[in-house]
């Protein structure tokens, strides 16, 4: 006799057992897909409907561990989802089914590219957003013109290394920092945004949070805000992202650049991050933001520590799980640093090996500094996933 492991998280690896053993692939496939394992985590139960849980979880076969007000739920996704047929059909009442049925549904249908005011990036590859940071320690010159050169010049050459969007902020939001004023803001931000929409021919997204920047930069061709306060910071904001159509980055934050690493305080990160970040998207859907335009990110950095940053990369299938393609921003952070012991300048590899490790979780967006050696990374990233 031969014993082997089949490589748990890669439903090719059961696809390929049951069809070189003679099982129809159609049905080996539908076997490999229904046979991955899910944990899911409820909290907020009401009395009694822990009890109706553990039992119906009993009889369909999923393992169930309950306490006051939540249950942690282990099978495969056919049997999950046979606990969520809907009331009637299934073993639970409507409260119960309806919310169970709704969360695996949108884990399945996380959209497969990425609608902005002018187009839909496909994200069956990765997608690299090339970050131009126009704040006076990037582009210190002072004369307008000579910055706005400056990041062409610099949008160019990301384009050039392989960049699909161009992100370009006029706000240092690195700990601590103050936020300039909105005609500062402006003038560091618009003109560099029209430059690049006319002499790059690549999407520009504004990083901003507030709505009049955000405005203004849509006028000027941008077609993605990415806002860190995920809309949080200024009332406006949803409304212009709707009324132009435009795509959204939602970044997970608390409180604002100034006290944030004050607030890095979870029960558990990962599960905290993504019902925040759910909350946010929710909203976002509620002021007529299509889902198709939003993508959700962690916020590696802000209000994390090191290890809280670690644990999100880790344990990202947790957010990915929402049913929106999932941003990460690691480039030159903290966090980098403190593995490898590199100063701020030395952290490109870093950042390579943690998108790595990202895209292997499920990350499809990648905001970093080094277009070109993330692409490389993430181009062999994709051939294991292949495998
Ligand atoms: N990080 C910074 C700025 N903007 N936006 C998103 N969506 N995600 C991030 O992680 C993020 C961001 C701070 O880093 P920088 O000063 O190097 O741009």
């Amino acid at each position: 006799m031969r014993i082997a492991a089949l490589a748990g998280g890669v439903p090719a690896a059961l696809a390929q057992a049951l069809s070189v053993r003679g099982v129809d692939p159609v049905r080996a496939e539908a076997a490999a897909v229904g046979g991955a394992g899910l944990r899911l985590v409820l909290d907020g139960l009401a009395e009694g409907d822990t009890l109706a849980l553990f039992r119906a979880a009993g009889a369909a076969g999923v393992d169930c561990q309950t306490g006051e007000g939540w249950a942690v739920l282990d099978g495969t996704l056919a049997r999950l989802a046979g606990l969520a047929r809907p009331a009637g059909s299934g073993p639970l009442p409507e409260r119960l089914s309806e919310p169970l049925g709704r969360f695996l549904a949108a884990r399945e249908e996380t959209p497969a590219g990425w609608r902005t005011a002018r187009r839909t990036i496909l994200l069956r590859r990765p997608c690299l957003v090339g970050i131009l940071n126009v704040t006076p320690d990037s582009f210190s010159d002072g004369g307008r013109l000579a910055s706005a050169d400056d990041a062409v010049r610099a949008g160019e050459a990301l384009r050039e290394a392989g960049a699909d969007v161009l992100d370009v902020g006029g706000e240092s939001t690195r700990p601590g920092a103050t936020a300039p004023d909105e005609a500062e803001e402006r003038r560091r931000v618009i003109p560099v945004v029209r430059r690049l929409v006319a002499d790059v021919g690549v999407p520009v997204s504004v990083d901003t949070r507030r709505s009049v920047i955000a405005e203004e930069a849509l006028g000027a061709g941008a077609e993605i805000v990415n806002d860190v306060s995920a809309l949080g910071h200024d009332p406006a904001m949803a409304g212009v992202v709707a009324r132009a159509g435009a795509g959204v980055v939602l970044m997970h934050m608390r409180g604002t650049p100034q006290t944030m690493d004050g607030e890095a305080r979870y029960a558990d990160v990962a599960v905290d991050v993504a019902g925040e970040l759910a909350a946010r998207r929710d909203a976002a859907t509620a002021a007529g933001i299509a889902r198709e335009a939003i993508v959700l990110d962690p916020g590696i950095g802000f209000a994390k520590t090191v290890e809280q940053s670690y644990a999100l990369v880790n344990r990202l299938e947790t957010l990915t799980a929402l049913g929106q393609p999932v941003l990460v921003g690691p480039s030159r952070k903290r966090f980098l640093g403190a593995a490898t012991g590199r100063p701020v300048d030395g952290r490109d590899a870093a950042t390579a090996a943690v998108c790595v490790a990202a895209r292997l979780r499920g990350a499809a967006l990648f905001r970093v500094h080094d277009v070109r050696a993330v692409r490389e990374a993430l181009a062999v990233a994709d051939a294991v996933l292949a495998g």
